[in-house]
């Protein structure tokens, strides 16, 4: 009898321990606030890095306050708007590069859009090029501007056409601060693809010289930390093919969507995907990170890393035993299974 009631008590110490740290817990992992700016529309890799940020926010574990859309072509609004619907988030705030880079319609929003299953769309869009959403820079300014102090992630893996006008803004009705004031009082940091870094390869990545001049700006007067997710990094990280076919329904329009981009079976380069794993969970030991320094874009485009102990941007790396268990982590986030 008295090692039952002892029992009983020690449970009931670990029910209140439990209790306790699991508040504890709530309290530390509040939703991170994201912005993510993206050129979905290009690469396919967008869609993969926003199903991840849904299923994220699904968990609890983010708000996507808004996504600033990059890619200058009026699909991409109706493609991004009809996914955010299908997410329940029809409300999601979006704002557009108008006059900005890459107005091709590419190569899967249109046909995704196009696609009927069963006689039915499976994207259906309710906001188009005549919605009259606010410029990307705008947007980003507005939901900066009712974040909290040194809050927001931001995530970029595309051309950089908004962040470069937002850094150039002027005080608006939203805030009196301009770009880089306010960017600096409100984004904790930002996640963005965009270079190539170490040794193995030499050119111009593609989302640098898509816009130059933006790329070139943004490195260079982006006033918080900057972790940059190069080229080399999610060529070494190819999403599998497999993943595609059979953790989706096959009317699934990130399912349609992949096949469009390119004729299966391919493992495509997780590129954007890498940024968003480094934003929300810049902790977890999937990367390893460079030493601090300085990424200046040269007028050509390439990116060239100069190590300083007060620089304020680093980029990714990863060595050969770790690929294997981040990739794993990667098809997880995308595909909402639980993994490590
Ligand atoms: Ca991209």
């Amino acid at each position: 009898m008295m090692k039952k009631i002892l029992l009983a008590g020690a449970a009931a110490i670990c029910t209140l321990a439990f209790a306790s740290c699991n508040n504890t817990q709530t309290v530390k992992d509040a939703p991170i606030p994201v912005i993510f700016d993206t050129d979905v529309g290009n690469d396919i890799d967008d869609v993969l890095a926003m199903e991840m940020l849904f299923n994220y926010e699904k968990e609890g574990r983010i708000d996507i306050l808004g996504i600033a859309l990059n890619k200058s072509n009026p699909y991409t609004i109706e493609y991004v708007d009809a996914y955010c619907r299908m997410h329940g988030r029809g409300d999601m705030p979006l704002g557009f590069a108008y006059n900005g880079v890459t107005p091709d319609n590419g190569g899967y929003t249109k046909q995704t859009l196009d696609t009927l299953i069963d006689g039915h769309k499976v994207l259906t869009p309710e906001r188009t090029i005549d919605s009259n959403l606010p410029e990307g820079y705008v947007l980003i300014r507005k939901l900066l501007a009712e974040a909290e102090d040194n809050s927001v992630v931001l995530i970029a893996v595309g051309p950089e056409t908004n962040l470069a006008r937002l850094l150039d803004s002027e005080g608006d009705e939203y805030s009196p601060l301009d770009g880089k004031a306010l960017v600096a009082k409100k984004v904790k940091y930002m996640s963005v693809m965009g270079g190539l870094f170490g040794n193995e390869f030499d050119f111009p990545e593609w989302n640098i010289i898509t816009d130059l001049e933006a790329a070139r700006k943004v490195f260079a007067e982006w006033p918080t930390e900057i972790v940059a997710s190069g080229w080399e990094l999610g060529n070494k990280l190819l999403y599998p093919h497999q993943s595609i076919l059979e953790d989706f329904t096959q009317s699934h329009p990130l399912a349609i969507s992949y096949k469009e981009y390119q004729p299966m079976p391919y493992d495509r380069q997780t590129w954007d995907l890498t940024s968003v794993l480094y934003g929300i969970e810049p902790d977890a030991g999937h990367f390893g990170v460079s030493e601090p320094g300085t990424i200046a874009i040269d007028e050509k485009g390439y990116s060239i890393f100069t190590p300083s102990e007060n620089g304020k941007h680093r980029y990714l790396t990863i060595t050969e035993d770790m690929t294997a268990s981040t990739l794993d982590t990667l098809v997880a986030r995308v595909t909402g299974k639980q993994s490590n």
